[in-house]
């Protein structure tokens, strides 16, 4: 099974999937690898592997090994760029960051990581990134025209437009660490919108469980954490938290 199929089952099954985000520059590979596996105690159902900065090469190729021995959960690669690509990871979000400003990010590393894709045999998971304000480290360094909170239309528009390019996933980013998560309201306006099939990620300032929980009733498929990963003593009772209060 793919792992995107192995995703979506999730999603249908259990109501929502967890993926918990392991930025490779904030730690050494070994303690990436003892969060996956308390995370995977806790019950997340993937890890995602990247970062805007310095989440690349070998950074990226050790933590991605160190997760696999630690755990049994698919590792998802979440590149700020083709730098980000490296071997050993089960699939990449190969995703286009629609609202950017900059062609870079919209195709041009696409262009230059889809032959390392194919030659690693990396299961590509195709993703329309779309990040909401404040947009965090992400949304600088991606040029994004970030998508105001009060105006959800505009983030429909751009899911509406990602589903007929025929992406499968649309990732409502807010930015990692941000103070405001992607509101309510516009999490519901884009599952309106873009139906069952089309999947929607949502993360960037998700800290508990009942943030996360109401993202999940507006529509959200899957939910997202990384920050609280590296903040917390006990990784294991926070995941817990969030994957009891989003899976029904
Ligand atoms: C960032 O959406 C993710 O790309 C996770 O955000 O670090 O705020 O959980 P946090």
């Amino acid at each position: 099974m793919s792992v995107e199929e192995r995703l979506n089952k999730i999603v249908d099954k259990e109501g929502a999937v967890h993926l918990t985000l392991i930025d490779p520059d904030s730690q050494s590979p070994e303690i990436a690898g003892n969060i996956a596996r308390e995370a995977y105690n806790g019950g997340t159902d993937a890890i995602m592997v990247g970062g805007s900065t310095g989440a690349t090469g070998t950074t990226v190729e050790q933590t991605v090994q160190a997760i696999k021995s630690a755990c049994d959960l698919p590792v998802i690669l979440f590149p700020g760029n083709a730098g980000g690509l490296a071997p050993g990871a089960d699939a990449v979000f190969f995703m286009s960051l629609l609202n950017s400003r900059d062609v870079n990010y919209i195709t041009t590393n696409q262009a230059i990581g889809a032959p390392i894709v194919y030659k690693q045999g990396i299961e590509p998971i195709s993703m329309a990134y779309i990040i909401i304000e404040p947009g965090g480290a992400a949304g600088w360094v991606g040029d994004a025209r970030l998508i105001p909170r009060n105006r959800p239309k505009l983030a429909v528009a751009y899911s509406l437009a990602a589903k007929y390019l025929g992406m499968h996933y649309i990732y409502l980013e807010a930015g990692s660490g941000s103070d405001k998560p992607v509101p309510v309201e516009m999490v519901a306006a884009v599952k309106k919108a873009v139906g069952q099939k089309t999947k929607i990620i949502v993360g960037g300032g998700i800290r508990d469980g009942i943030t996360a929980k109401e993202r999940v009733k507006a529509g959200a498929d899957m939910i997202v954490t990384g920050t609280i990963v590296e903040q917390v003593n006990d990784i294991k009772g926070k995941i817990e938290e969030i994957t009891e209060a989003i899976k029904s």
